[in-house]
């Protein structure tokens, strides 16, 4: 019998959405348990050793932490297989996989800037991250769309969050970064049109973002549409 997979999230969490994406393009069915941020409940604090998200329950049983453990264990457990098959390019994957935190906290770091100063000074280091990717999607030669080819991988689904998270920052306050690398540009396009990167979020998600930005009193909430504000105060 297929095992059954409970996600637990908070609803703007790029790791989380990684394991989903990985999930999603798996065509493996699941439930999503959306914990609250400062209310984290018991249950979910026994299973999560650092207060995290993700954490992938499995047949109520057994619990798995940590984005990259679980994209991998759904992996090794489930078909269709996401990785390349050859141990090389696999193992090229898994190298650019790790550059995920560094690239992940280039974004995060500006997204969350309290003031016109940081935002400036640490968007400034964007291009930095981006460049190595340039670099590597080069490298990897491919046709694209995506990361190896055709066929969307763990590498890709690892991505794909931290550029959507660009994405909404940049149409909030345009940063102009990102059209000067083409191939990232493009990744990213086929990336956010990807229908498992889709299917991986609330369908609001940029309305969720922007309105955690309001609650924790970022300065790029400031851009936030009046629309968005109203919901968000009567949240
Ligand atoms: N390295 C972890 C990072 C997970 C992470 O940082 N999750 C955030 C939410 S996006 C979290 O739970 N933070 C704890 C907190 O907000 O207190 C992974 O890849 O799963």
């Amino acid at each position: 019998m297929p095992s059954k997979f409970l996600l637990c999230s908070f609803k703007t969490c790029p790791w989380v959405q990684r394991a989903a994406i990985v999930l999603q393009e798996k065509k493996i069915p699941y439930d999503i348990a959306y914990i609250d941020r400062d209310n984290r409940p018991a249950w979910f604090l026994a299973i999560s050793p650092h207060a995290k998200v993700p954490v992938l329950q499995i047949d109520g049983k057994e619990s798995i932490f940590e984005s990259n453990a679980i994209a991998e264990y759904l992996e090794e457990t489930t078909m269709p297989r996401l990785h390349p098959a050859d141990p090389v390019a696999r193992a090229r994957n898994r190298a650019w996989t790790d550059f995920v935190p560094t690239f992940a906290s280039a974004l995060s770091t500006t997204m969350y800037a309290d003031s016109e100063e940081e935002f400036t000074a640490r968007a400034a280091k964007i291009p930095g991250p981006f460049g190595k990717l340039e670099e590597a999607l080069a490298r990897q030669g491919s046709t694209g769309p995506y990361f190896n080819g055709p066929k969307l991988s763990l590498v890709d689904a690892a991505y794909a969050p931290f550029l959507q998270r660009y994405s909404f920052m940049d149409r909030l306050r345009p940063l102009g970064i990102l059209e000067s690398f083409p191939r990232l540009s493009a990744w990213r396009d086929a990336l956010l049109a990807a229908p498992a990167v889709k299917a991986s979020t609330v369908p609001n998600i940029e309305a969720v973002w922007q309105e955690n930005l309001i609650l924790r009193k970022r300065w790029l909430a400031k851009f936030v549409s009046e629309s968005v504000r109203g919901a968000a105060a009567a949240a």
